[in-house]
């Protein structure tokens, strides 16, 4: 095993929009991060990790962006960026920052250049393509913001490429000039003192090269298809990659995590094994992607716990001893985990834990999105309306026109598994607006925060908070947690799931029910005890009960030395 900072560490991310407000004007910014400092050291998380921040029209917040080394202004200055650094390596907590360079924003200069004329330098910027014989887009392509990938551009009557809105015009990796400018840009960030960056969907970069429209058979609903095959993980991302790693990361002592969706662990090995020199850790998206109906996450349906198990199992034992796993249940776009994977009404509490227990003790490194430690669930608006994310607005616009879903389904499906459920303020107390802003905050505030805040978590010795506090403290102390193996028990439970580490000779058992039943467990014969010493649970459990046959309460989680 070899040891790595970011591989005992444990990221917390923030969405700054929605983390804290210092000025009223209802946005989060930085000074609002640096001001919790003290209650993210308190929470025992040692790495940082912050979604973009700098200079976009914000289309999709901020992950559209105009100028890569200027801060946002409703978020602050560089000023207030240093300030913040320096404050959290002063704390012990390091930072990494998103790395959004698969398209900027339409608004970037060269992106304003490259329209301008077909023979500007920028021109190869860009992705730029003549319409079809029919005087129609390029190709099918769907974007993932809905809609078609391309769109036209009336300077030189051509199109671009969008894979996701039009307002995030897809960058030309063919082109070394641009590659060289990113590579100089992430260098910039480096000898500011940053730590990493998470880069968001890197294994888009590499185009087919023709871009060819995909078959017949893929076309949807809409007249347009899924294009993935020709941009997935394309020809050239592991050169890209390697090429990046030799003109930046490969200087600095750098935490780097791909967001790859439509992988494989194959792929997992490929994107961070030892010697391939490209990237630490990547977020692989099979596990949270569970549970989609005929419209993807928009008309969700059950998952079962086999159909998890099969997934975490498989990314557990195949990137053992080859490379490395980031653990998550969500983010800023996923569904709020206590929501989708535990249960937020009446086992919140037991839910979060049990969870929380599951995602500390695999292999790899967890990230902890905000609010998700204080066990926050999604949000249940009753009016589309009331959501500001683009991907749901896109979605809503579509349905009008094809009339594939109704709005009623529609609403049904975003209260699963909208982005804005991950998007709504920090509840820090009671107070109006959950002491999130002094203003009218940009989105509304989860109802349930006179419940559910810090202020209450903090008070509370049994909450979340403090066991993700005890779950953490265990890490720094027990390097089984982040490096012991993996080894799955009672695959064929549906409520149940247990599984063993091993690190050397320490041996640790994870007893987890996800279920809202009590449940029998019986001890699997080929299961040894040498001994049975009890290190944390989310329930009173009698320390002298022997493991043999025993009922596991609602979302019961037990972590035993055997
Ligand atoms: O997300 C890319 C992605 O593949 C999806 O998570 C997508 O956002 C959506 O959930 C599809 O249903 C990254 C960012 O994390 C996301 O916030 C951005 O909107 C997107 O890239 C574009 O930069
Ligand atoms: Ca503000």
């Amino acid at each position: 095993m070899e040891r790595k900072w970011w591989k005992e560490g444990v990221v917390y991310q923030i969405y700054p929009r929605s983390f804290y407000d210092t000025n009223g004007d209802g946005i989060g910014d930085l000074k609002g991060i640096t001001a919790k400092i003290p209650y993210l050291k308190e929470l025992g998380i040692t790495i940082i990790w912050l979604n973009p921040i700098y200079a976009s029209p914000n289309d999709d917040n901020g992950y559209d962006i105009s100028n890569y080394q200027a801060i946002l202004q409703e978020f602050g200055t560089m000023e207030d960026f240093e300030e913040l650094l320096s404050k959290l390596h002063k704390a012990g907590i390091k930072l990494i920052m998103d790395l959004v360079v698969n398209h900027s924003s339409d608004e970037h200069p060269w992106f304003l250049e490259s329209k301008s004329s077909e023979d500007s330098p920028y021109r190869e910027y860009y992705i730029w393509k003549k319409s079809n014989q029919d005087g129609g887009e390029p190709n099918n392509w769907r974007s993932f913001f809905s809609g078609s990938a391309w769109q036209l551009d009336e300077t030189t009557g051509e199109y671009y490429l969008h894979l996701f809105s039009k307002k995030q015009p897809d960058l030309n990796w063919e082109n070394e000039k641009l590659r060289h400018e990113i590579y100089q840009m992430m260098q910039w960030w480096f000898e500011k003192g940053i730590d990493g960056f998470r880069m968001d969907v890197i294994n888009l970069i590499s185009k087919v090269e023709g871009l060819p429209s995909a078959g017949k058979d893929k076309v949807g609903f809409d007249g347009l298809a899924w294009g993935g095959e020709y941009f997935v993980t394309g020809p050239r991302t592991h050169e890209y990659l390697q090429e990046m790693h030799r003109e930046v990361l490969s200087k600095y002592d750098a935490m780097t995590v791909g967001e790859t969706c439509d992988v494989t662990p194959e792929d997992g090995v490929l994107f961070t094994g030892k010697d391939r020199d490209e990237l630490n850790m990547i977020f692989q998206f099979e596990h949270v992607n569970l549970g989609q109906g005929k419209e993807g996450k928009w008309t969700p349906k059950p998952w079962k716990l086999t159909e998890l198990k099969e997934i975490m199992d498989k990314w557990q034992t195949k990137l053992h001893g080859k490379g490395w796993n980031s653990l998550y249940f969500n983010n800023h776009d996923q569904p709020r985990q206590v929501s989708k994977f535990g249960d937020d009404k009446v086992y919140r509490k037991e839910s979060a834990k049990m969870l929380a227990t599951y995602l500390h003790t695999l292999e790899g490194t967890p990230y902890i999105y905000q609010g998700e430690e204080i066990g926050m669930t999604n949000v249940y608006f009753e009016e589309l309306k009331h959501y500001k994310d683009l991907e749901i607005l896109n979605k809503w616009e579509e349905i009008k026109q094809t009339g594939s879903l109704t709005e009623k389904e529609l609403l049904e499906g975003v209260h699963v598994n909208g982005r804005d459920n991950a998007r709504t303020p920090m509840q820090w107390n009671a107070n109006r607006h959950a002491g999130f802003t002094t203003g009218e905050p940009w989105l509304g505030v989860n109802p349930n925060y006179a419940v559910i805040n810090v202020e209450e978590a903090l008070k509370d010795k049994d909450s979340v908070f403090h066991y993700y506090k005890k779950l953490l403290e265990l890490r720094k102390k027990h390097l089984i947690m982040a490096y012991g193996q993996y080894e799955l028990l009672l695959k064929e439970d549906e409520q149940l799931y247990v599984y063993t580490k091993t690190l050397e000779e320490e041996r640790w058992l994870v007893l987890l029910n996800f279920s809202n039943q009590k449940v029998l467990f019986e001890r699997p014969r080929q299961l040894q005890l040498m001994r049975q010493e009890l290190i944390l649970s989310n329930y009173k459990v009698d320390e002298k009960e022997v493991l043999e046959k025993n009922i596991l309460k609602p979302y019961e989680a037990r972590i035993y030395r055997i």
